[in-house]
């Protein structure tokens, strides 16, 4: 594992890091705004005083804290493989590039020692769930790994409610910033329910603290609903999400493969708009983020 001498000095003082997944470069936008946000995301974390560790596989070798450079290129390059908790031994033995999940980054940065990663829309129950049995790893690792993540819910093209049934199964704390109810990705919220609603990112900080203290295992949900002036409304948006999974019903696509397909399908035919939503509530996400990520160092040294 290659970390950045900036994350692994950051690290050992106890200042605040934050993790970020490459899957949402190498399979969530098109080029270039798939590199340009994943750079942009960077300094949202810098802004609030924090650090941004990219997280990555480059020829076999785990990256934390990926260059610019190598974002770019995973926001370029062709064939990156979507690497999941399942896939991450095959890559790193066969020397392969991987764009990591929630999955495998949460694993990833807890190896790494980083509490705190930020992202767009976790994985989660897939609408058919019941025939299909797609349910994302993403939640089997929230129940596992000990890191806190930050997202606006889960991707449009899931089902919200047995989601939300899902991480109650396997324990997760999952936390709302503001809103009473469970973020609704590129809409403003969905009528799902949440654990607990905090206004301050100190209050967030010290339900992970205490989560800590109790050794509970697993990681805690952090729900931070899109900003309003870039939500798109229900009607509009429920209605091409249905489109681009009746299509990707008809192509027989399936697996990890309907994630990306969808998302595509989605830009296409949203022209662009669900892209700009995207981005606009990743970059939220990451100001929340990073400052949950300083309030946690904080209270982290005071104990000493
Ligand atoms: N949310 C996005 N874009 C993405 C993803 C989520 O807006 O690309 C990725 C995340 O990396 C998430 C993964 O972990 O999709 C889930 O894939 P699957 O449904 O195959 O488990
Ligand atoms: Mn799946």
């Amino acid at each position: 594992m290659r970390i950045a001498p900036e994350i692994k000095s950051a690290l050992a003082d106890g200042r605040p890091v934050v993790a970020l997944e490459s899957t949402i470069i190498s399979h969530g936008m098109p080029y270039p705004r798939n590199a340009q946000t994943a750079l942009e995301v960077e300094d949202d974390i810098r802004s609030e005083g924090a650090i941004p560790a990219t997280i990555g596989i480059i020829k076999g070798e785990i990256v934390v804290g990926m260059t610019p450079a190598e974002i770019d290129d995973f926001g370029r390059k062709e064939g990156i493989a979507k690497v999941s908790k399942r896939d991450l031994p095959i890559v790193v033995a066969k020397k392969q590039y991987g764009a990591t999940t929630v999955s495998a980054t949460m694993l990833i940065a807890k190896m790494a020692g980083i509490p705190i990663f930020v992202t767009g829309g976790i994985g989660g129950v897939h609408r058919h769930a019941e025939e299909t049995f797609d349910i994302s790893r993403d939640l089997r690792e929230l129940g596992e790994v000990d890191v806190c993540v930050v997202c606006s819910g889960a991707k449009a093209i899931l089902d919200i409610p047995k989601t939300l049934e899902y991480l109650e199964t396997e324990g997760v704390s999952v936390l709302s910033h503001k809103a009473k109810t469970f973020a609704n990705f590129y809409s403003l919220s969905s009528d799902g329910p949440v654990d607990c609603v905090f206004d301050s990112p100190k209050e967030a900080a010290e339900i992970l603290l205490a989560k800590k203290d109790l050794n509970l295992k697993g990681g805690v949900l952090i729900s931070n609903p899109v900003p309003e002036e870039m939500a798109l409304p229900h009607e509009y948006i429920d209605s091409i999400v249905d489109q681009a999974v009746r299509e990707s019903e008809e192509l027989g696509i399936k697996g990890k493969d309907s994630t990306p397909f969808l998302l595509k399908r989605i830009v296409e035919l949203s022209g662009g708009k669900s892209l700009d939503t995207n981005v606009a509530l990743i970059r939220h996400n990451a100001h929340l983020g990073a400052r949950i990520a300083v309030e946690l160092s904080k209270l982290e040294r005071g104990r000493g």
